[in-house]
């Protein structure tokens, strides 16, 4: 299994737990998709606190390609070019450190609640 494919597989993993959340009887939570831009080589916001189950999209707004990669391998969206998205989903309480792979100086954190 490629990298890229074990990175697909995660997240869909986060996807699935989710929707085993849902099955089991949880309150059916819409989760809230929060919006960081990538613009100036930074992450835009930095700091980030959402709830479980909350989505966060990436937008890469820089003519440099970025990405958000989670320090312990939590998340990892795709290689984003100019103008391009990318969603995660994260389920589990916890501070997430992120950073880009490709420009580790470029950091972020978002705390799940
Ligand atoms: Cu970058």
């Amino acid at each position: 299994m490629s990298d890229i494919t074990r990175r697909r597989a995660l997240t869909g993993a986060f996807a699935l737990a989710a929707a085993g959340a849902a099955l089991h009887g949880r309150p059916a939570q819409a989760g809230t998709t929060h919006e960081v831009s990538i613009e100036g080589f930074a992450f835009q916001p930095a700091e980030l606190t959402i709830a479980a189950g909350d989505s966060v999209r990436f937008t890469n707004t820089d003519g440099a390609p970025h990405d958000a990669t989670a320090d312990d391998g939590a998340f990892e969206t795709a290689r984003l070019g100019t103008g391009n998205s990318d969603t995660i989903t994260l389920t589990e309480p916890g501070v997430y450190e992120y950073r880009c792979s490709i420009h580790p100086r470029m950091r972020g954190v978002i705390t799940v609640e």
